[in-house]
């Protein structure tokens, strides 16, 4: 997986990258990162990126030329001819979820455009944006922390960059459910004792156990993932069971 970022601030996505699991991976060249700053295809003498907007209002601009060069500058690295997703960070998008991150991790390349001020030109984006994402609906001062949120939970869906295999697959939002509860030793603690099912040693009984969690889980915190995930008729009674009647009016 080949990540470009387009940014004012470069480094902000080096630094956030470069430590623990994604680090290792960009060690194994199973990811590469190329920062490309805006301000380097600056059309001023002053460097500057923005401008007021036409029609007048508060803050600035991002320019339309100065992006246009930094893509055409990742453009030419990955070659004219390849089909390229440019992911534009706004929290005007589609909001991003687990499915999203399976899809653009199948691509080889993915660039990121990172906006600040009050947005970039809207010609621009009509030109190279081929998706438009948002992280959540709360606003941020720019894309590159949501960049990096995308670019970390895209890259522990690529080959080898965790280490085992299966667990990127029954993890949380697999089947619209959440994971299941978790416990490692002690036994005991503050005089909670870990679910004598888990020390069964029964293997059937546990994953019948961690389904039922789930379930159940599910139902209580995020009800709203209950209506695409796939439950037999006994766990649609069970989390019926637990949908709190304050979540139902929601
Ligand atoms: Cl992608 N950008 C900004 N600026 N704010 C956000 C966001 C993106 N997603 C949620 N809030």
């Amino acid at each position: 997986m080949n990540y470009h970022v387009l940014t004012l601030f470069p480094e902000m996505i080096e630094q956030g990258l470069n430590t623990s699991i994604l680090g290792r991976a960009m060690e194994k060249n199973l990811i590469t990162l190329q920062t490309t700053n805006i301000r380097d295809f600056s059309e001023n003498k002053h460097m500057k990126v923005d401008d007021y907007p036409y029609g007048g209002g508060a803050g600035m601009v991002m320019q339309a030329g100065p992006v246009y060069k930094a893509y055409q500058h990742v453009r030419e690295q990955v070659g004219e001819g390849k089909s390229l997703r440019v992911i534009y960070l706004t929290p005007q998008g589609n909001v991003f979820t687990q499915g999203m991150a399976e899809e653009f991790a199948k691509e080889e390349d993915l660039v990121f455009l990172c906006g600040h001020y009050e947005g970039i030109d809207e010609r621009v984006l009509e030109e190279i944006v081929t998706d438009q994402v948002s992280i959540g609906d709360y606003v941020l001062t720019g894309g590159e922390l949501p960049s990096m949120v995308m670019m970390d939970a895209i890259s522990r869906l690529v080959p080898g960059v965790l280490n085992n295999d299966v667990s990127a697959e029954i993890e949380s939002f697999h089947d619209n459910l959440l994971e299941y509860p978790q416990y490692t030793r002690p036994e005991e603690f503050m005089g909670k004792k870990v679910p004598e099912v888990l020390l069964s040693g029964h293997h059937g009984k546990i994953d019948a156990w961690r389904r039922e969690q789930s379930v159940i889980r599910t139902a209580k915190r995020r009800p709203d993932l209950l209506k695409e995930a796939v439950l037999t008729d006994q766990e649609r009674r069970l989390a019926e069971k637990h949908v709190e009647d304050v979540k139902r009016i929601e």
